[in-house]
């Protein structure tokens, strides 16, 4: 048995002028709690030192700028890890990344694995960036990740906590592609933060369902890959949108076995044990053995229907 006792660390809203200090004060109550509980690994949401921005068309590229860290750890970041250190508890942060590579200004949609000395172990960049580029007025709010963010290009796994550790972004938990692609690497846990309105302005008739997508996504995820997955969520009415909760932790046969039951500040909190991803992955999900990987070439070669995976039409090409 390999275990690691994982807490969910859901967030409650955060307000549009509240500040790193105060984000970072609330999700280091979390971790001590977490800590007291026993915990080796505390799980926040995506974009967890700020409200989330997408939801306003904003053109002063300095105020959306204020809404993405630097560095990190940051001025105000470093008291989360230094605490992290003190308490040996190790952590995943979604936040707005902004770095310079090779001179060239990038702004990403991130997460960070974080051991516990502190040190960073895992950095992903949110693959799947829902909403659109442009502004709708029509909309009661915005989604324009597509606007303020660059997608990232890779699912990776890394070893930590004793076992393999995979990373997603809200969005990303949608898609099967997302787990599968950890799957083949082996992952032994998916660590997914989220926001999520209720309100989906192009398809309001999903809206009572949002619950039941949240958890048939990841639970799926989990048992079709032999996975822990681990989601977290910024719930509760954020500057008046209204956010679900359900930030919950996957056992590898698709169970929830720990969910937090509030939309505010809470922490859930499960002992996982990596080695139940065994028996799903030597038998039933046993890719080496029964996947056919001949019969998905379009899964690579096509975006959709309509087109080839270059953007070209379907069929232009012959
Ligand atoms: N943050 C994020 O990715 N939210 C999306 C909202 C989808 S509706 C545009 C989600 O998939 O939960």
């Amino acid at each position: 048995m390999r275990f690691v006792n994982v807490a969910v660390g859901q967030l409650g809203p955060i307000a549009r002028n509240d500040t790193r200090t105060q984000a970072v004060a609330r999700l280091s109550g979390l971790m001590r709690q977490a800590r007291s509980n026993g915990c080796d690994l505390i799980v926040y949401p995506e974009l967890a030192l700020t409200t989330f921005f997408p939801r306003w068309y904003i053109e002063d590229q300095s105020e959306i700028d204020g809404f993405f860290e630097r560095e990190m750890p940051g001025p105000e970041t470093q008291a989360l890890f230094d605490l992290a250190r003190e308490l040996g508890i190790g952590f995943y942060l979604g936040y707005g990344e902004l770095s310079i590579e090779d001179g060239v200004l990038h702004r990403y949609n991130s997460s960070i694995l974080v051991d516990k000395s502190g040190a960073i172990v895992a950095k992903y960049r949110k693959v799947h960036l829902p909403g659109h580029a442009e502004h709708e007025p029509w909309r009661e709010f915005q989604h324009l990740e597509k606007r303020y963010f660059e997608p990232g290009n890779r699912f990776g796994v890394v070893e930590a906590f004793g076992g393999l550790m995979g990373m997603a972004i809200c969005n990303d938990r949608r898609w099967s592609e997302t787990y599968r692609v950890m799957g083949l690497q082996g992952v032994e846990m998916v660590l997914i933060g989220y926001n999520t309105p209720v309100h989906n302005p192009p398809a309001p008739e999903h809206d009572d369902l949002s619950l039941f997508h949240n958890e048939l996504v990841m639970q799926a995820g989990a048992y079709q890959n032999g996975t822990w997955v681990v989601g977290v969520a910024k719930a509760g009415i954020e500057e008046g949108v209204d956010q679900i909760g359900g930030s919950c932790i996957i056992a590898p046969s698709g169970e929830v076995v720990a969910a937090c039951t509030t939309k505010g500040d809470e922490i859930a909190l499960a002992r996982c044990d990596l080695d139940l991803c065994n028996s799903y992955k030597r038998t039933t999900f046993n890719f080496d053995i029964h996947r056919q990987p001949r019969a998905y070439r379009m899964i690579v070669e096509r975006k959709g229907k309509n087109l080839m995976a270059d953007g070209t039409p379907v069929g232009s090409g012959e």
